[in-house]
């Protein structure tokens, strides 16, 4: 048994979020969480709105709304999506709304200032005089510097990715006012990451730190850090803007500095851990999480999020000196990265209608059957796409085919021939070939989830159904019953008691995946599959009981997923095609 802190990078309330995100950076983490707790491991599951930064006051400003009305909007749409797809967070707050945010974000700033690791200097920035105010990084459009791009953002290049100084910027425009900027002196603070990198972020990435022992990093993860740790550069971490975490007092009397979003939203997964810990009824509580260091900490992201959290965080943690009352952050020791996700073809896009209408995806679909396809097709080791085609035949060709015809015969067939009580077995099926495939696709499941290996988990979850649809059909109890010989009948009864003992150990192997349908299939198993907390299995225990009690009752049969039809699936294509052409 151990324990683990996971996060789930926070979401900006900044507009609603999509299958894409949910599949990269929130439904593998909600599986791994309750694989985890099944397990017996002590886990807490962050997450929350990311309520600063000029992504969010640009769009508020740009449609005249209120910043809290606007975010409260935001966070309370993207929170339903969770709530739809079964994610369970054990908070889900928001950088914005959690009561200890503020002072926390300002106390790490502190920290860091009176370790010597910030530093302030005057620099010019662009200023627009038709607002009179500074204009950040994403308020201007301009030319890119690297490779002259016209339409580049003051923070990145949507044409050749390059981060930009936006005071490189050729030829900027206010994207508030439409006005031509000046530039005009201001003061920021820096992060001095050079320095901090002396410190030990290199013995921890390496895993030369004996005290924070890591997991390996990801080819992606690993890729892009290497690189950036042998080039190190100061970053600002302050701006201009009307809203933002203000710097603590007596920093500067200058008006409207507030913390980078950057800097303020990674303490957000600390902030809401003390809010968590407050209604827990335990407030010091946050600290067996973060400072505790045998508690393992996962940061689950997307590909776009890895420098800040393998770099950029992780020296702010280990930049805090002795003020915390001497104790020390844990740094992250798993960083399970994700590659982009996109549809039939196409990055998702609200603004170009390219996306799945959330609510309609739900009227018609179920969560389930959603969750196990994004697992199937999780993009893990590169991007990878929602296609209907897909969809449709996961659901009907592995979920209902499959794993859904697996439970439905044998639990009909129970029900027709022993009164739906468990058959007496005896030991005659022991070693059998397609059980014992069984026991070693089953066996894998947990293995990969453990090493956020979405897809092959759930490619072993069906590989196990496979066999023991072959176990049923090589046995043919249906002919067995049909046999006057004493001998059959016993074999049909065992190969039944076997199903069904495979049956409820499916039920757990389902439950990370399709936790309704494997509650579904929990009912349907009646009095054998009683239990209150629903563990995956003994340490090393893979298979189902060697024989279940004969007479148990089981529950009554159903359907555990419904089959898509061909003309649901191209209705729902060509809306789509039909949406993003007409912006209807
Ligand atoms: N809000 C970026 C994103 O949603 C950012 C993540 C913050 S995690 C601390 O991709
Ligand atoms: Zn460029």
């Amino acid at each position: 048994m151990a324990q683990f802190l996971v996060t789930s990078a926070l979401p900006y309330a900044n507009g609603p979020i999509h299958f894409g995100h949910v599949a990269g950076a929130y439904l593998p983490a909600d599986v791994y969480v309750r694989y985890l707790r099944m397990t017996g491991n002590d886990v807490l599951y962050v997450c929350g709105t990311d309520e600063y930064g000029v992504a969010i006051t640009l769009t508020a400003e740009q449609e005249g709304s209120d910043y809290r009305e606007y975010l409260d909007r935001w966070h309370d749409e993207i929170k339903a999506l969770f709530d739809r797809f079964g994610i369970c967070f054990d908070i889900f707050s928001g950088t914005a709304r959690c009561p200890h945010h503020t002072q926390t974000a300002q106390k790490f700033f502190s920290n860091l200032l009176k370790e010597g690791l910030v530093h302030d200097r005057v620099e010019e920035q662009w200023f627009s005089e038709k607002s009179g105010r500074f204009l950040p990084d994403r308020y201007l459009q301009g030319t890119c510097p690297d490779c002259g791009h016209e339409q580049a953002r003051g923070d990145e290049c949507p044409a050749c990715g390059s981060w930009i100084d936006a005071n490189r910027l050729g030829d900027p425009t206010s994207l508030i006012d439409g006005s031509k900027p000046i530039l005009k002196e201001t003061r920021h603070w820096y992060l001095n990451l050079p320095k901090i990198q002396k410190l030990g972020l290199d013995d921890w990435y390496t895993g030369k730190d004996p005290k924070r022992p890591h997991a390996d990093w990801k080819s992606n993860v690993h890729g892009h850090v290497q690189a950036m740790l042998k080039d190190l550069q100061e970053r600002p971490i302050t701006r201009d803007l009307p809203w933002g975490v203000p710097l603590p007092d007596g920093i500067t009397d200058e008006k409207g500095k507030v913390l980078y979003v950057w800097f303020d939203a990674p303490v957000g997964y600390i902030s809401q851990t003390m809010e968590w810990a407050e209604k827990e009824g335990n407030p010091e509580s946050w600290r067996d999480w973060w400072q505790n260091p045998d508690c393992k900490l996962v940061h689950f992201i997307g590909k776009d999020n890895i420098a800040f959290h393998m770099v950029v965080f992780p020296s702010m943690l280990l930049g805090q000196g002795d003020s915390w009352e001497g104790r020390k952050f844990n740094l992250p020791w798993s960083v399970p990265a994700n590659e982009f996700y996109n549809l039939q073809g196409r990055k998702f896009s609200t603004s170009e209608n390219w996306y799945l209408d959330n609510e309609k995806f739900f009227e018609n679909y179920s969560a389930d059957a959603a969750r196990f396809y994004l697992l199937m097709t999780a993009p893990e080791t590169s991007d990878s796409e929602f296609t209907w085609e897909g969809f449709q035949i996961t659901n009907n060709s592995l979920l209902a085919d499959k794993l859904g015809n697996f439970a439905s015969r044998v639990l009909k067939f129970n029900a027709k021939r022993f009164e739906s009580k468990v058959p007496a077995g005896d030991a005659s099926c022991d070693g059998d070939p397609s059980l014992k495939e069984a026991d070693r696709s089953w066996g894998a499941v947990g293995s990969h989830l453990g090493k956020n290996e979405y897809r092959k988990s759930a490619q072993a979850l069906m590989a196990g159904c496979d066999s023991l649809n072959q176990f049923f059909d090589n046995h043919a109890p249906w002919k067995l019953a049909k046999s006057e010989n004493q001998a059959d009948m016993q074999k049909c009864a065992t190969v039944l008691e076997r199903c069904i003992a495979y049956l409820e150990l499916l039920s757990r192997r389902l439950t990370p995946f399709c936790p309704d349908s494997a509650q579904k299939l929990r009912v349907m198993l009646g009095a054998v599959a009683e239990t209150k907390d629903l563990r995956w299995g003994d340490e090393g225990e893979n298979q189902p009981p060697a024989t279940l009690s004969a007479g148990l009752s089981l529950g009554e049969p159903g359907v555990l997923f419904k089959k898509i039809d061909d003309q649901e699936v191209q209705e729902e294509i060509e809306a789509l095609l039909k949406a993003s052409k007409t912006g209807a």
